[in-house]
């Protein structure tokens, strides 16, 4: 007993329901002490139990693996203290097959993206040298000739764990192979597309993006970049769809410690006092109610005057075909809103506007007539029979008119800017395309609401997704090719999209959203009602005992509690007509044109907004393959939950036809951090994403498929000949490079299944093996055969 353990022996410590790696300490007396890598010290008694819960950590995980599908000890413990060692040798990539996980480092690493490494990277096959998000990107570009289809890649974390600055990375990369494939002469003509790709980034991010408790720049849209590349391997074009838009809420209302767009605080920091002072009247973010809500204006790793250099100078926006004067009426509109937020009012009998000078600056800014400003804020007005009543609001509801034309501003202006974009890097979409998914990662804030919920309904989407193709898909067809397998358990979260989105014998929760928005007289009490009487025994919805306007929703990343005040007024997402129509007549005042700082203006950006945009929209939405219901009417500024359900339909059935890449982000804590490995952090990500199920299916599983012709001309095997062993096993053929197997007829839909290491391997080696005859594995239904 005393000689089972030995000092320095590498070990797993069973406590609770994790596996910790650790070392012996000590070992004599009877008593064993452990200490373990994150800290600490268990002293056990030398006897059986002990040996039970202690287990030899295989020499894979002591020195520790690039592809975590080769590691020999199979628990989350292992798969995290692999990341962990990794992390701290400042390795932040590590594949599972194919699959990245990539770990937030939240500090540059230097060298790490810089030109040398991406021509290294594009020269290099997936799993040649370490693990990086460039081999992923270059595996990718590859595989539209390779596979001659379209690819796609999935971005996967929650807030804060690194999708777009993974997407931007990606955005590099593919742009520099583009540069790379273009002849000489042709390179300045056509770098064009691939520098506004890149340029279209901190645009959207400086209108899109915001800082949250969980990220300094949270994206709050989540966004699908399509490239279409032609065959010499350019980006000809491109197309940014905003399928999934949060709601605009956030420019009129922050929660403690946010902050409104990264925009607001970049056109005060960075405009020249000119332009501030005289031509809109700016001063502090701290003198707008619209910045200084949440008592956070500045945060020191945000940067706003550079935001404004990057973004809003002429040089920036040019690349993109703003125009000057398309800069100056972003600005001035965006100045509208800002003074807008400024607008008091009291009491007198109905609401007053009880602050002329924002008032005054607001419709100037905007173009509109300040008469009929304030009456439209402070009355509503409607055509009953022909006639119109005008009824005067409280100051409450003119609080509301207010803030709902500020996020109508906002809203359109953002879908505008989007708009723009696409024109600029539209192009010929004759060959293969590679689209990027980065959407807003998984967010449970202490008061959740109608955005964080559609903002998880979208990550629990995008799960199903991954949960499909990896597990789902995968063994449907092992299964069906009669591969002897057994099954991987996985953790499914249909039921939870069921509760969400069913539309069977009970309504899910978006259905009944849905249903009593319709209803005039419903309010959010009656929707909590119904929701608590419909679902209340479903396993995955959570009705809290004392809270009264709340109801819980156990999501695959976690259990959150939803604030239902406000979500049906926010999914009507209708705006009031009379306002409306003001703003669709500013025009008419705007013709007239007015001096600013010595510039002429015409004033019908506002019109033109809410004139065409909403048109516009829709040729930004993906198509649908399926006959999918299109959005409705009441979805005009996309943040209904109908609009979502579309966006998300439409995306997956785009995705569906292409061939996916999946990027798992970690966090590594949650105080945005450099070199914080936060275990319990980590673990929870490692669960809820199934990443030990996925490496278990990467490991034992065969996750390439070709045609048996398509894998023979791949490797140039001419006359490739084979032989089926009829329920045998073939005995690692290629290791040893044996041409051992002879068919001469090859039968149609004969598939080739394969490991990816092999793939890998084979594709590292294809000219070396050009004229060598070798096979892999053929799996045939009724035949049975195994590398
Ligand atoms: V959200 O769902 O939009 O709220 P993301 O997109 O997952 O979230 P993001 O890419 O914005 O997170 O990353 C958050 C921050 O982590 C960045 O602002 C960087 O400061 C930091 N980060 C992320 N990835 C890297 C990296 N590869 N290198 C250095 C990084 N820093
Ligand atoms: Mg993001």
């Amino acid at each position: 007993m005393d000689n089972f353990f030995t000092e320095g022996d590498r070990v797993w410590l069973r406590e609770e329901d994790q596996f910790l790696p650790g070392s012996v300490s000590s070992c004599s007396g009877g008593v064993v002490v452990f200490a373990t890598d994150y800290g600490q010290v268990y002293t056990y008694k030398q006897n059986a139990l002990t040996r039970q819960k202690v287990q030899p950590m295989h020499h894979s995980s002591v020195r520790g693996v690039e592809d975590m599908a080769t590691l020999e000890d199979l628990h989350d413990g292992a798969i995290m203290h692999n990341l962990y060692q990794r992390y701290q040798q400042r390795q932040i990539y590590t594949y599972i097959g194919s699959i990245l996980a990539a770990v937030n480092p939240y500090q540059p690493l230097p060298g790490l993206y810089d030109r040398p490494t991406i021509e290294l990277y594009s020269r290099h096959h997936l799993g040649e040298i370490s693990p990086h998000i460039f081999a992923v990107a270059n595996d990718c570009y590859r595989s539209l000739w390779r596979r001659q289809q379209n690819q796609c890649v999935l971005i996967s974390g929650e807030s804060g764990a690194g999708k777009t600055e993974s997407t931007k990375l990606i955005l590099r990369f593919l742009s520099a192979m583009s540069q790379h494939s273009l002849e000489v002469s042709c390179r300045d003509k056509t770098s064009h597309v691939e520098e506004a790709l890149l340029e279209s980034s901190p645009i959207m991010e400086a209108f899109g993006n915001a800082k949250t408790v969980y990220n300094n720049n949270s994206s709050r849209f989540g966004k699908f970049v399509q490239l279409h590349f032609n065959q010499k391997g350019n980006i000809q074009g491109g197309r940014i769809v905003d399928c999934i838009l949060s709601n605009s809420n956030r420019v009129v209302r922050q929660n403690p410690g946010e902050r409104n767009y990264h925009i607001f605080y970049a056109i005060l920091a960075g405009a020249n006092n000119q332009q501030r002072a005289e031509a809109f009247g700016l001063t502090r973010p701290e003198s707008y109610h619209y910045l200084r809500q949440s008592s956070c204006t500045e945060d020191k790793t945000i940067n706003d005057s550079s935001t404004f250099q990057d973004v809003l100078v002429p040089s920036a926006m040019q690349t993109m075909q703003f125009t000057e004067e398309n800069i100056r009426e972003v600005l001035r509109l965006l100045a509208g809103i800002l003074h807008a937020g400024n607008i008091e009012f009291m009491t007198a009998g109905g609401a007053q506007v009880a602050s002329k000078s924002a008032l005054s600056w607001t419709s100037e800014l905007l173009g509109l007539n300040s008469e009929q400003l304030a009456e439209v804020l402070t009355h509503r007005s409607m055509i009953l029979r022909g006639e119109e009543i005008s009824t005067p609001l409280t100051v409450e509801q003119a609080v509301d008119s207010r803030d709902s034309m500020a996020m109508a501003l906002y809203s359109q202006c953002f879908n505008w800017i989007i708009h723009k974009l696409n024109h600029r890097i539209r192009g010929k979409e004759d060959f293969k395309s590679i689209s990027i998914l980065d959407i807003f990662g998984f967010e449970n804030f202490e008061v959740n609401r109608f955005e964080q919920f559609n903002i998880n309904y979208a990550n629990e989407k995008l799960q199903e997704y991954f949960n499909k193709h990896i597990f789902s898909l995968e063994q449907l067809e092992y299964n069906k090719e009669g591969l002897v397998w057994v099954d991987i358990n996985w953790m499914d979260n249909a039921e939870c999209l069921d509760l969400i989105e069913k539309v069977s014998n009970k309504l899910g929760l978006l259905a009944l959203m849905n249903e009593e928005s319709h209803f005039p007289k419903a309010t959010d009490d009656t929707l909590l009602e119904k929701l608590h009487s419909q679902h209340s025994k479903n396993p995955f919805y959570v009705k809290p005992r004392v809270a009264v306007h709340l109801f819980g929703v156990r999501h695959y990343a976690g259990e959150v509690v939803y604030d239902v005040r406000g979500m049906l007024e926010k999914n009507r997402d209708t705006f009031r007509d009379d306002i409306l129509n003001m703003l669709r007549e500013s025009r008419s005042v705007g013709w007239m044109c007015f001096q600013t700082g010595g510039i002429f203006m015409r004033l019908d950006f506002v019109y033109d907004l809410f004139e065409h945009v909403l048109s516009r929209n829709k040729q930004d939405t993906l198509k649908s393959s399926t006959k999918h219901r299109r959005p409705t009417v009441s979805s005009q500024f996309k943040i209904s939950t109908t609009y979502l359900q579309d966006s998300l339909h439409s995306l997956m059935a785009t995705l569906s036809t292409s061939n996916p890449y999946f990027i798992r982000c970690i966090k590594p804590n949650t105080h945005k951090m450099p070199d914080q490995f936060d275990q319990t952090v980590v673990l929870n990500q490692l669960r809820y994403s199934g990443m030990l199920e996925t490496v278990k299916i990467r490991r034992s599983g065969f996750p390439v498929r070709r045609s048996f012709q398509d894998f023979c001309s791949r490797l140039n095997l001419a006359s490739c000949v084979l032989q089926i062993q009829l329920h045998g096993a073939i005995q690692s053929p290629c290791r040893r490079l044996r041409v051992f197997m002879s068919i001469h007829v090859v039968q149609d839909g004969l598939q080739v299944f394969l490991r990816e290491s092999l793939e890998q391997r084979l594709e590292k080696q294809r000219k070396q093996y050009r004229r060598l005859l070798q096979c892999i594995v053929v799996i045939q239904k009724n035949y049975r055969a195994f590398y």
